[in-house]
């Protein structure tokens, strides 16, 4: 198999979901509403973690198409735990990619800690021979999620999954507090909002006095 060959569609697939949801997040900047989009990033696998996966999970490689849903990675990073789904209803609105699954990490935490939405997609994306429909994840989570989601991953890698038990039940108390952290931030998100309006009026004021 060409590798660039394979992976091509799923590039140009991350590439264009950038572009539409980092557009989501001006939209409502034009509209001078606050998006509950924060920041948008993506990536393809690494062709290194595609056949590492694919070896972890028993994937014949002619199926790793069909069941290796996250070659193409959206993350949709968000300052509110209600944001998520708020952007999770946007998604389920929009008519140019089909959800396959959706998977509910924020009420249902991973045994590791792990919090995020992921939604599971099917993309159609034109190549020079026709349209082709791939598989993408989009993760969805706070800032919070995503700062200890990094750092775990970070661990991860250093201990080859193995994460020694007293690191990996500070990382259990850190999810914890991340968590704590989100609640509290709901609660004054009203607070800070209007916080965010007047800075930005502030700003925009010094723009076009
Ligand atoms: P990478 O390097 O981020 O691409 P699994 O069987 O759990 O490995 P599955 O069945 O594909 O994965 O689905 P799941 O559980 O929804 O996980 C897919 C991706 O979510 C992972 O991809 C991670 O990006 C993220 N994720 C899931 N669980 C955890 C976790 O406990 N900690 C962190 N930091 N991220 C997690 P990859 O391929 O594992 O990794």
């Amino acid at each position: 198999m060409n590798w660039e060959i394979f992976i091509a569609p799923y590039a140009q697939v991350v590439e264009e979901l950038k572009i539409k949801l980092k557009g989501m997040r001006r939209q409502f900047e034009y509209e001078e509403e606050q998006s509950p989009i924060e920041f948008v990033t993506g990536r393809v696998k690494p062709k290194s973690s595609i056949i590492e996966k694919a070896r972890r999970k028993a994937i014949n490689p002619e199926n790793i198409e069909e069941e290796l849903q996250d070659i193409a990675g959206v993350r949709v990073v968000c300052q509110f735990v209600d944001d998520i789904y708020a952007v999770v209803n946007m998604l389920r609105n929009r008519h140019d990619f089909e959800i396959v699954e959706e998977k509910d990490y924020v009420s249902r935490k991973k045994d590791s800690g792990y919090r995020s939405f992921h939604v599971i997609i099917r993309y159609p994306v034109e190549t020079i021979h026709g349209e082709k429909k791939v598989l993408a994840e989009i993760q969805i989570r706070t800032l919070a999620m995503n700062f200890w989601a990094t750092n775990e991953h970070s661990l991860n890698y250093k201990y080859s999954g193995k994460i020694p038990t007293e690191i990996k039940s500070r990382l259990k108390r850190a999810g914890e507090a991340a968590f704590q952290l989100d609640e509290e931030m709901s609660k004054i998100k009203s607070e800070i909002q209007e916080a965010q309006r007047a800075f930005l009026r502030k700003e925009e004021l010094k723009k076009n006095p």
